[in-house]
């Protein structure tokens, strides 16, 4: 047989095609194949979801009330001297695992660059309003702080104390904490966000159920793990409810 470049070629070629061939049958192969596939495919689509924005709306649809649920006044002498001082000496401390712990106060996150968007309160309780929520990206505030490389989670501490004596609190990973619509609000259709819905500053984290949303928020810890963090699940309603901690949609 003369060997020309054409034979050389097509041999060669039905060669790997044959060893393609026996490798695909090769049952295990093959399923690590198809997992593969579906693994990546999995986690692609759960990448696209989770840094989707959610759906904003026109002025004309935001509804004329907008309810105040759980707290609607944290009770307590530190807080009623907060609100008589219009929250001057009220700080938004950033700690944890941070570079750079941060105390900031209204006023300064105010001054910072703001993003408003009209978007769907849905609370698990059944009803939900749509609203124009400004505030400071909560990005910016974390590249102040510098978050550590062992950082996953943060933890929002509240002002208020619940029923059961527990102050409330919630937890976020870093994607929704990256995420362009994750602000903290200082304002809701235009007006100073009022103490119902959580003066003087409240987290909006607009992929999540309403009880993501932390009103009075007064500390942002850092952690690598949310076990150890009161009751472990990384909520207040988690915690003691049953309430899944991820409450994304
Ligand atoms: N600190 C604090 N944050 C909270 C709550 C609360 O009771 N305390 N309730 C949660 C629940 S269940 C909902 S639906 C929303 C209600 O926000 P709103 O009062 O602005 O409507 O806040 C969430 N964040
Ligand atoms: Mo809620």
């Amino acid at each position: 047989m003369i060997l020309t470049r054409r034979n050389l070629l097509l041999t060669a070629g039905a060669g790997l095609v044959t060893g393609c061939d026996t490798l695909g049958q090769n049952p295990t192969f093959r399923e690590v194949l198809k997992l593969g596939e579906k693994g990546n495919f999995a986690i692609q689509r759960s990448l696209q979801q989770r840094s989707a924005l959610a759906r904003e709306f026109d002025r004309t649809q935001i509804s004329p009330i907008f309810r105040v649920n759980g707290t609607h006044v944290p009770a307590g002498e530190a807080y009623a001297q907060h609100t008589a001082e219009k929250f001057v000496n009220w700080r938004l401390r950033v700690e944890g695992l941070v570079n750079r712990p941060l105390a900031v106060s209204p006023a300064q996150l105010q001054q910072m660059p703001k993003r408003t968007q009209i978007t769907r309160h849905d609370c698990v309780e059944g009803w939900s309003a749509i609203g124009e929520w400004t505030g400071a990206p909560l990005k910016l505030l974390l590249d102040a702080a510098g978050l550590k490389p062992q950082a996953r989670y943060l933890v929002f501490h509240c002002a208020d104390r619940m029923g059961t004596g527990e102050m409330y609190y919630e937890s976020i990973d870093l994607i929704d904490a990256l995420h362009p619509q994750t602000i903290l609000a200082w304002a809701l259709n235009g007006q100073a966000l009022s103490v119902g819905h959580g003066a003087p500053v409240r987290l909006r984290v607009e992929r999540q159920l309403g009880y993501k949303h932390a009103k009075y928020v007064e500390r942002i810890e850092a952690v690598a793990d949310l076990t150890t963090i009161r009751g472990g699940k990384g909520g207040y309603w988690e915690d003691g409810s049953g309430y899944q901690w991820y409450a994304g949609i």
